[in-house]
């Protein structure tokens, strides 16, 4: 047994190097880099990942809406900048350089089905139309860490009051790019893209969900969903649907990228609730970053009096998962 996990740990280094470092260094070596940088020549800087999109610049920081405040501090900005969830370009935490590969400008928004209204614009356009206001809100991801953070942005009520939606509408349905040129983990087949997000239409209507299109006083970064992303801080982060092309009103339950992938650990509703475990992991506890140690996780991540009456009537089985 000793002998075992005396092996077990002593892999040799290349293997504990985390594999986006892992990775881009060979990805540098098989593609010749390694030759141009032994010539003196430098490879294209990419742009800063603390570096804000020029999107819509002039509205922040937006004024802070007192309704929206927090019990803890806020996350460090360096910390939330560069520890993401963005399947599109890696299924690992450190993409926030590859991230800004992305064109945010110009970027085009469809909002269509079941609306009076359906349009198509640019995001800076809708961005301006909407009223934008900063709002501190926690975000706990179902791999059980968590950050607070102060968003800007608009109530995604707005956006569905503008689109108008007609009679027997239940749904909202949101999707994310495709450009596997630019996010390469698009070209990982076996995942079902694009990403694809959806909320029934009175949480799409409830006070707390939000566009987020600033967050730290300034545009979105783009790892971080730019230039419009949702945040929903009652639900599980996956919930969070980035860097949006297209919001449908339907009347059909839309199904998500998660519960493509993994149905049983990730569903439809996935409000957070510390009792019902994942079925890999407890969700008793949160990691939050930047912090030692761990705190308990709140039922419904501490909006319980803002979000429970929506799922008062509904099996209660049903709403956690
Ligand atoms: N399009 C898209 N949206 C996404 C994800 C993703 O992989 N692709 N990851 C989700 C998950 S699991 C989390 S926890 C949050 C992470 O947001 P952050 O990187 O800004 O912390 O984004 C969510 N939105
Ligand atoms: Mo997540």
């Amino acid at each position: 047994m000793l002998i075992k996990s005396v092996r077990r740990w002593a892999i040799p280094e290349r293997e504990a190097t985390p594999e986006a470092l892992f990775m881009n260094r060979r990805q540098l070596l098989v593609g010749g880099g390694a030759g141009l940088l032994a010539a003196g020549v430098s490879l294209p800087a990419r742009a800063d990942v603390m570096e804000a999109p020029d999107v819509a610049p002039e509205l922040y920081p937006a004024k802070r809406n007192e309704l929206y405040k927090l019990d803890r501090d806020l996350t460090e900005k360096k910390i939330a900048l560069t520890y993401n969830n963005f399947y599109e370009f890696g299924s690992h935490k450190e993409i926030s350089k590859r991230a800004q590969d992305l064109e945010v400008k110009p970027w085009a928004v469809t909002i269509d089905g079941m609306v009076d209204n359906p349009m198509t614009l640019d995001a800076e356009e809708l961005i301006r139309k909407m009223p934008i206001e900063e709002r501190l809100y926690r975000h706990r991801c179902v791999e059980a860490w968590s950050m607070a953070v102060p968003w800007s942005g608009f109530a995604l009520k707005e956006l569905v009051k503008m689109a108008g939606p007609k009679a027997g509408a239940k749904y909202l349905r949101m999707e994310t790019f495709m450009n596997p040129d630019v996010a390469r983990g698009q070209r990982q087949r076996w995942y079902p893209w694009p990403y694809v997000e959806g909320l029934r239409l009175d949480e799409a209507t409830n006070d707390l969900a939000f566009i987020a299109t600033g967050v730290y006083g300034k545009p979105i970064v783009k790892q971080m969903g730019a230039p419009l992303r949702l945040a929903v801080p009652w639900k599980y982060g996956f919930k969070s649907v980035k860097s949006i092309v297209k919001f449908t009103i339907t009347d059909k339950p839309p199904k998500s990228f998660w519960e493509q992938l993994a149905r049983r650990e990730y569903g439809f509703y996935a409000n957070v609730n510390p009792e019902v475990d994942h079925p890999r992991w407890s969700q008793a506890t949160e990691r939050q970053l930047g912090k030692d140690g761990r705190v308990p996780t709140l039922l419904y991540n501490g909006y319980a009096e803002e979000v429970a009456g929506m799922y008062a009537n509904m099996d209660q089985s049903k709403i956690f998962y």
